[in-house]
């Protein structure tokens, strides 16, 4: 087989790196000896990170649903930084777990303005220069819960399955040009994920993944390294990884007395 990638030739552009899987990708590549643009709200994380690899980081304070901010910050790279080759656009999040009928639709605004607005405007400031480039590698966060359903995924579900085609249509777009494009789509993983999902409420969240093992972000960071690094004429067009722990229900038959 050709050899595989040399870390070291990468320059990866993250966002959602301040926690979670963003973190984790952050750190299995610098670790590697990647460089490293580490994109987030949280600059104290951020800046943790650059205190643990120094020169391989570059920290950037991004909230990505920001247009202007995120073609701002693809801009304002230094010189060291800017011929990025890998995007993981990452930065997303799970807002309640209310059936429909009863979900706050603030919720349900901030899922798709992060998941789907957001996630669309880092790839817009960022494929360009890829293209031109003729190299790079667009590494999108889908989830488990864009193919399947489940009760009180609604929204958050639905702009996953928004990240799976959206990942299909881009490289319909950019198939030959030298980019690659890959959906992530974990399940069970223990970060804050469930915190968030929850908003802050921790027990409910450990409950989660009480008396299971959940995967980690490093076990997914893990999965997006082996993507980026394999030989640039393979391209994994989706990961679909699930803790070995986790199934399927049953299709259920909801049956309504008297009705
Ligand atoms: C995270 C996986 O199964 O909790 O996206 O929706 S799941």
């Amino acid at each position: 087989m050709t050899p595989m990638l040399d870390p070291t030739t990468l320059t990866v552009f993250i966002t959602g790196a301040s926690s979670g899987i963003g973190a984790a990708t952050a750190r299995r590549f610098a670790e590697a000896g990647a460089r490293v643009v580490a994109c987030g709200r949280r600059t104290d994380r951020l800046l943790a990170l650059k205190d643990e690899f120094g020169d391989l980081i570059h920290p950037i304070a991004l909230d990505t649903r920001d247009w202007q901010a995120t073609l701002d910050a693809v801009a304002g790279l230094p010189e060291r930084f800017r011929a990025f080759n890998v995007v993981f656009a990452n930065a997303g999040l799970a807002m309640g777990l209310e059936p429909a009928q009863a979900a706050n639709i603030e919720d349900w605004n901030t899922m798709i303005a992060t998941n789907i607005t957001g996630l669309t405007y880092t790839v817009r400031a960022t494929l360009p220069a890829m293209v031109a480039r003729g190299e790079g590698h667009l590494v999108l966060t889908g989830s488990i819960a864009g193919d399947y359903a489940y009760p009180g995924a609604n929204v958050y579900g639905a702009t996953k399955a928004f990240v799976k085609q959206f990942a299909l249509n881009v490289w319909a777009d950019v198939a030959g040009t030298g980019v690659r494009v890959t959906n992530i789509e974990p399940g069970l993983t223990e970060t804050e994920f469930s915190v968030v999902r929850f908003h802050g409420d921790k027990s409910r969240a450990d409950k989660v993944y009480e008396g299971a093992t959940p995967m980690t972000g490093e076990d997914i960071a893990e999965q997006i390294f082996f993507c980026c690094t394999l030989p640039r004429h393979v391209n994994i067009t989706r990961i679909q990884a699930m803790a070995s722990q986790q199934g399927f229900g049953p299709l259920a038959v909801k049956k309504r007395p008297g009705a």
